[in-house]
């Protein structure tokens, strides 16, 4: 019996819809049970009739219950009393927290500028509303200085994009349908759990599953073959694919002729790319190319789900540019069940955002933008630091000089985001947070890694007691979430904290009145494109959920119409010319093999590349503090090769040392064949301070943007690994090890 079933007769409980709000493709409806008389939310499970989530929460969602009641929920605005950092604030009322703010940003403004003062967000939730909904409001009207969204997808993204047009594809439910999938950089049963049902389908059906990924993941274990890769190489992987498709004449002449641009250059390109040679880079066997292109070819339909792993390296960019190249190859877009996705967000790009944003507010000022994943230097007092943390996305985007880099940031805003456990190079990050002249506000639930370092925190709604319409990134529905408990304790939804800043700031334009049905009513009825005409506030009361207008099954390029400038899937790309890129698909080495080459064999523990995907049972950082969860993980640990850990005298189940010129941290050998020799794997996010050391893997990441849109780097660092006993810096560095610096 469905929980709908089990509660819907029952008089004592309301059942509420809504949606969940994390960071993950899937934006599963939900239905909450509500005690009338208590007002308690008591059980939680995936709504039912949801085309693609039907009915199942994951593992952590199913905790959501736990989250929201946590005894450590933030419940009202606290005050730091203690040094940044130490944790130590005591409660106070939102009235004293809002002047004190409001005065103190007053007089940052005044005496520095507008653009001293630097939001922070990401995507604790993905809400229109609570997201950048009335946030992005207050900034706009304040003149603050602006943050480019780049820590996720942003290279992966534009290179999509450069050959598809826009980040659509094929939908979930056309997976059932394929003969041949490949999942290229993505771990479906960890971080998209609801595409699975629909490969299983299709491998009912007798398709085939492979994975291609330098771990072993349980996607991988679950599949029927897992094609080990170096990680960061996966360009050269799919040009020596194109390369046996095009020399044996195995694409789609028809489908090319008609519906691509520039295949005699691309042709050329990847004659290059002979099976031998892409085995160097990805140490993937020449013959396994030959076949898996053949494969690849002549299995029809043949889907891709490619993920943002692949995507966090030097190269992430072009690499995605080019896989994105090969359904067009081979006509598989013609049916359904053919193609590949990225992400579906691409399919809402015509969602008219500005009622919401009001970029008007700005009044034709054009503050600074700030790349989020160089947090770390934007925090630093010294301009030409400051300089580099300025978003400039393509290569003909001029990097600031000193002189430009614009006022030192003073007053920082926290929300959605925990910057100081999931920012690249943390240790910069940590020491722009403990400047005692930064003026710093975290808006949150629980008291986490970045909440320490705050001058004010202020305590906000979980998804169970605020409004929202959610935008997935998997699939075509929206959802609507509706509150289904009052706010725990005194905390507000991100948009009533704004809208009671801005009152403290003395913004009195209308928008800030603005109540939260309202707004999301308002943003509904401002939608103009066809895609949207199903699209209602009364569609989205009733039932909670709805798909854009799109066709069933929706093949977006059966017939071309790609939404690039030539309207051809772009082999060649005269955008990324203009941009300052390689206008044909071309391999962009990861940093570390670049780094690798220029050091040679010279020491006698080499580096080893280390990636850090997403642990099982947490969402980045989120659910790492309900014990139940973060108990199922265990301990913060390092998977490393049987062949890398022996020489380094690595035992498994022993504290290893993992360092690079940034910093160091303490972990659990774990030694394993599951993951590619010259790698290491850091399941992420723990939050610094739940770990034995008080640190985390973002110890080791690196600032340093991705080929394409600023994106960022996570899984294109080199580290070495001692055992613990080795930790001692000055020990290993009398080795020799750490003479090189990546
Ligand atoms: N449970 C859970 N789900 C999540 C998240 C979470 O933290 N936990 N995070 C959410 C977010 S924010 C995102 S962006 C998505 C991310 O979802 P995915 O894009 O699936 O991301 P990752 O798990 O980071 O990476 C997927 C796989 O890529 C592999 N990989 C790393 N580098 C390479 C490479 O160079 N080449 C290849 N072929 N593979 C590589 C990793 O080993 C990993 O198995 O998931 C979302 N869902
Ligand atoms: N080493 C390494 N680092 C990574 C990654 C990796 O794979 N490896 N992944 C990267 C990726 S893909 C991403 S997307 C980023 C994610 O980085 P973030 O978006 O910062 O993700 P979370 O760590 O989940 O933090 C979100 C915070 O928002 C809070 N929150 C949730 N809802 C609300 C709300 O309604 N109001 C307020 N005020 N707060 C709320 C949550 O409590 C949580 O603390 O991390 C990146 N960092
Ligand atoms: S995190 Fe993803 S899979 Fe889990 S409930 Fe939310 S949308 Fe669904
Ligand atoms: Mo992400």
């Amino acid at each position: 019996m469905s929980k709908q079933n089990l509660y819907q007769h029952d008089p004592a409980i309301a059942i509420i819809t809504g949606a969940c709000p994390h960071d993950c493709p899937d934006t599963c409806s939900w239905q909450v049970a509500v005690e009338r008389q208590s007002g308690r939310a008591v059980d939680l499970w995936g709504h039912p009739h949801h085309p693609v989530t039907a009915g199942r929460l994951c593992a952590k969602v199913d905790r959501y219950l736990e989250r929201t009641y946590h005894p450590e929920r933030l419940t009202t605005p606290l005050r730091r009393v203690g040094p940044k950092g130490s944790g130590q604030f005591v409660p106070i009322s939102w009235d004293e927290a809002l002047g004190a703010i409001a005065a103190r940003l007053q007089e940052i403004i005044a005496t520095v500028g507008p653009e001293a003062v630097l939001p922070y967000f990401y995507a604790g939730t993905m809400g229109y509303l609570q997201g950048e909904g009335m946030a992005k409001r207050f900034f706009h009207r304040m003149g603050a200085s602006q943050l480019a969204r780049t820590i996720c997808s942003e290279a992966g993204f534009e290179g999509y994009v450069a050959t598809i047009g826009a980040t659509e594809g094929l939908e979930p439910q056309a997976f059932a349908h394929a003969r041949l999938i490949l999942i290229w950089g993505s771990n479906t049963l960890t971080s998209n759990a609801h595409l699975w049902p629909f490969i299983q389908a299709a491998r009912h059906q007798g398709a085939r599953v492979i994975v291609i990924d330098p771990a072993r993941t349980r996607t991988a274990r679950a599949a029927d073959e897992w094609i080990p890769i170096r990680p960061g190489t996966d360009g050269a992987l799919a040009l020596a694919l194109m390369h046996v498709i095009v020399a044996e004449g195995l694409y789609d002449a028809d489908y090319v002729a008609r519906h691509t641009l520039g295949f005699d250059a691309l042709a050329q390109r990847v004659a290059e790319w002979t099976p031998e040679r892409a085995a160097e880079l990805t140490g993937v066997p020449a013959e396994r190319i030959r076949t898996l292109a053949r494969e690849y070819a002549t299995t029809r339909p043949a889907a891709i789900r490619i993920n943002y792993g692949m995507q966090r390296h030097a190269g992430g960019g072009m690499a995605v540019r080019t896989i994105a190249c090969l359904p067009a190859l081979v006509g598989a877009w013609r049916e359904v069940g053919g193609g590949i996705q990225l992400s579906s967000s691409g399919a809402f790009r015509h969602l008219d955002t500005t009622c919401l944003y009001r970029p008007d507010l700005l009044q034709g000022r054009t503050p600074r933008t700030i790349n989020m994943n160089r947090l770390g230097d934007a925090l630093s007092l010294d301009p030409a630091i400051r300089a580099r943390a300025h978003y400039h996305p393509r290569p003909v985007d001029p990097v600031p000089t000193p002189a430009e880099a614009g006022p030192p940031v003073m007053a920082l805003i926290v929300y959605n985001a925990n910057p100081a456990a999931v920012c690249p190079d943390q240790e910069a990050v940590l020491r722009g947070l403990q400047r005692e002249d930064l003026f710093t506000v975290v808006l949150e639930h629980f008291q986490t890694d970045t909440a320490d370092y705050a001058d004010y925190v202020l305590p906000a709604t979980t998804q169970l007691e605020h409004w929202d319409l959610i935008k997935p990134y998997g699939h075509l529905y929206l959802a609507l979430n509706r509150p289904a408990i009052e706010p725990v304790g005194q905390s507000l939804p991100n948009s009533e904290i704004f809208r009671r800043l801005a009152g403290a700031m003395g913004y009195r334009e209308p928008c800030f009145a603005q109540g939260d049905e309202e707004i999301l009513q308002e943003l509904i009825a401002a939608q103009r494109h066809p895609r949207f005409a199903t699209v209602t506030w009364e569609a989205l009361l009733e039932r909670g959920f709805v798909r854009l207008n799109l066709p069933e099954p929706y093949l977006p390029f059966a017939e071309g119409n790609f939404p690039t400038p030539s309207g051809k899937c772009e082999f060649y790309s005269q955008r990324l010319a203009d941009a300052g890129y390689a206008p044909l698909p071309t391999y962009t080495p990861p940093a570390w093999q670049q780094q690798a080459a220029e050091q040679g064999d010279s020491t006698a523990h080499p580096p080893l590349t280390c990636i850090s995907p997403p642990a099982h049972s947490f969402l980045n950082s989120t659910f790492v503090n309900v014990e139940r969860l973060r108990r199922r993980e265990g301990v913060p640990t390092l998977q490393i090769h049987p062949d890398d850990a022996a020489p380094r005298q690595v035992v498994d189940g022993a504290p290893v040392t993992v360092w690079n010129q940034r910093g160091r941290l303490t972990l659990r050998a774990v030694v394993t064949a599951d993951i590619v020799p010259g790698t290491v794997l850091v399941p992420g996010i723990w939050w610094a301070k739940l770990s034995p050391d008080g640190r985390n893997v973002n110890q080791l990441t690196a600032q340093d943007e991705a080929d394409m849109g600023a994106g960022a780097t996570f899984y294109d660092v080199l580290v070495w690994v001692a055992p613990a006993v080795d930790l001692n810096p000055a020990a290993a560095e009398a080795r020799g090890a750490m003479a090189v610096a990546g």
